[in-house]
């Protein structure tokens, strides 16, 4: 495991994402929206409208990072498959693959990659056992063209101390509570408790000085035949409707008020 000094900070995250859940109803809540907004009925039921018609429309795309084998180079190394969303992931169809400019140091392997919402970050983890400072390493890149053409990164190795028993499978963000989580996976055949362990850190901040870190066993056997590749939590809905589609919205909005406004001045008069 990762961390000697555990901490358990799960009151920490269950009130985040209590705190989070009750902001989100607040402000979302559909009878207050209408009561504050009753002038502009036709253009917040058209708003409405069009961000259902939208997030269900959109999809999330995936994206799977895959690593050579044996040590590579810049342009053979690290490739992004990227898919329209999850079915046509599962049925490999749809895909876009691109290879990055990244090198990976031939001491180093991936061990996932996480998008925060402002960065994509890539988690590497040196192939033999090292200890905490030169083990794991985040680097960040502010958007996937950065990543693609490995520019603008941004390396801190981590505090994190791997156990000799356990590999990095997969990195993941929690939109929810805005924690970062490491997936560990014991190198030998391992069973229910004791195979799988989610770490989570509270921020990345947490993550790159392991601090507040607080871990869990799993009950997933993996069988002794397959290894975790990596894992994802998917975003809020909210997080589908993207900036231009909501100023278009908007400018739909702000003309059916106008519309709105212009045939109650007409009933007025
Ligand atoms: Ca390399
Ligand atoms: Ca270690």
């Amino acid at each position: 495991m990762a961390s000697k000094n555990i901490s358990h900070s799960s009151n920490f995250i269950a009130l985040s994402v209590e705190q989070i859940t009750e902001a989100r109803v607040t402000c979302c809540k559909p009878s207050i929206y209408l009561k504050v907004c009753h002038r502009f009925l036709l253009p917040s039921l058209l708003f409405a409208l069009g961000t259902l018609l939208s997030a269900s429309a959109m999809a999330t795309p995936i994206h799977v990072l895959f690593e050579r084998d044996v040590d590579g180079s810049a342009g053979n190394e690290l490739a992004v498959v990227s898919y329209p969303d999850l079915p046509s992931l599962i049925g490999n169809t749809s895909s876009f693959t691109q290879f990055t400019q990244v090198d990976v140091s031939s001491a180093f392997s991936v061990g996932g990659i996480t998008f925060d919402g402002s960065s994509y970050r890539v988690l590497y983890e040196r192939d033999v056992d090292g200890s905490a400072g030169n083990e794991l390493a985040v680097v960040s890149y502010p958007d996937l063209p950065s990543l693609i053409g490995n520019t603008s990164s941004f390396t801190q190795f981590t505090q994190v101390d791997v156990s000799s028993a356990f590999s990095v499978g997969g990195f993941d963000y929690d939109f929810d509570s805005g924690a970062y989580r490491i997936l560990f996976e014991r190198d030998l055949d391992g069973a229910a408790g004791n195979e799988l362990a989610l770490v989570t850190y509270p921020t990345i901040a947490d993550l790159i000085g392991n601090t507040s870190t607080f871990t869990q066993f799993t009950q997933v056997d993996v069988s002794s035949a397959f290894s975790v590749g990596g894992f994802y939590s998917d975003p809020p809905e909210n997080q589908n409707v993207s900036e231009p589609e909501t100023l278009s919205l908007l400018v739909l909005g702000l003309l059916a008020m106008g519309l709105d406004s212009r045939v109650r001045r007409r009933l007025t008069i």
